[in-house]
């Protein structure tokens, strides 16, 4: 039996079956809501790169951070579209423009209007990540062509204070309500293995699957540890602080199970994960990843490593059009 709407202890049972029932059960809810064995795939680029006002615990784009990473203005627009060009020639469907703000201000927003219509041109889905946003921004972003916008609430609202202290859960809630509004589809996720409890998981998923509309789609980033970071520097110091991946993959098949039509992304911490590791999150209903060997300021598992991978697991690039026709039909 479904809940609707899933309650927290819903789906701490289903964190709570036996692996391979929840594995099982996952890939049966993917079976039923995607076409088997597509997997979608975005490109990410920094066009603003550090010097971030944000403490977010776990960033070497912060201010906060001693990660040495300098800060960088916002790129040039051909720029951008080379680097779009690049990925859509590498089989990517969808570019995603990250920028290292607290929010955009006003004398970046024509130069982030183009970019969008441009990249939009080349054929590509578009996304971008730039903070929090007013209502004015969103409706010009979404009216300038911006199909998907990257706004994570992280982890669950109770671990998110020893996280980030400079801005609030409640200010990422208002900002994807912004998303919304403007029609712009919502990408919204966290980060696993930060510290956080089998209870935090829960929460964080919990706060996902019950928004009027979850998600369309949701990031699983692995904390990627960097020096200089608060958080990086504990997972250095404390190894066994690392998430288990079994508890990670639990994670994914939970996140599919209550989002079954959302489409789940494997993104960062990719690298350090072994073909068997990632097989295991495929089989749990993750369906998308990110291409290339550069996520923002951190390597990717990169173009050959993925073919072979896709090749010896026999899945394909998702043609984003007819998925969407799938989970509309459903
Ligand atoms: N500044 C914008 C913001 O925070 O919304 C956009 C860029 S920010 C880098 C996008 C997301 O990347 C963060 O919300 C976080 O989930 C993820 N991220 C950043 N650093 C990471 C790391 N070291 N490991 C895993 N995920 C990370
Ligand atoms: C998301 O959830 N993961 C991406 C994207 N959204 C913007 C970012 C991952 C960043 C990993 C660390 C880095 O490269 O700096
Ligand atoms: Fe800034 Fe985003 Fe990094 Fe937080 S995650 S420090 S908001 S770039």
């Amino acid at each position: 039996m479904t809940p609707d709407p899933w309650t927290r202890d819903a789906i701490a049972g289903l964190f709570d079956l036996p692996f391979l029932d929840l594995v099982a059960r996952a890939h049966a809810v993917h079976g039923a809501n995607h076409r088997a064995g597509e997997v979608q795939l975005s490109t990410l680029l920094s066009i603003k790169t550090g010097g971030c006002a944000e403490d977010c615990g776990y960033c070497s784009q912060s201010a906060h951070a001693k990660s040495g990473l300098k800060a960088d203005k916002l790129m040039e627009r051909e720029a951008v579209l080379a680097a779009a060009r690049a990925a859509k020639q590498g089989g990517s469907h969808r570019f995603c423009m990250g920028a290292a703000w607290r929010e955009p201000k006003e004398r970046d927003m024509p130069a982030l209007l183009g970019m969008v219509a441009e990249v939009k041109a080349l054929g590509l889905e578009t996304c971008m990540t730039l903070g929090m946003l007013t209502d004015d921004q969103a409706d010009r972003l979404g009216a300038a062509g911006l199909d998907y916008y990257n706004h994570n609430i992280d982890t669950s609202p109770e671990n998110y204070g020893n996280v980030i202290t400079t801005r609030s859960f409640q200010e990422r809630l208002d900002t994807l309500d912004r998303v919304r509004a403007a029609g712009i589809n919502v990408c919204c996720g966290g980060i696993l293995g930060m510290g956080e409890t089998r209870a935090d998981r829960v929460s964080f998923l919990h706060a996902l699957a019950t928004m009027a509309e979850p998600p369309e789609s949701v990031p699983l980033n692995a904390l990627v540890p960097i020096r200089g970071t608060v958080l990086g520097d504990l997972l250095h110091d404390v190894p066994s602080a690392r998430i288990d991946d079994i508890e990670f993959v639990r994670t994914v098949a939970v996140a599919r199970i209550i989002m079954p039509r959302s489409i789940v992304r494997l993104s960062a911490g990719r690298e350090s994960m072994s073909d068997t590791m990632q097989a295991l999150c495929f089989t749990a209903g993750a369906n998308s990843i990110f291409t290339g060997d550069r996520l923002l300021t951190t390597g990717n598992a990169g173009g050959d490593r993925d073919a072979a991978l896709f090749a010896k697991l026999g899945l394909r690039p998702m043609d984003t059009a007819s998925a969407h026709t799938l989970t509309e039909m459903a």
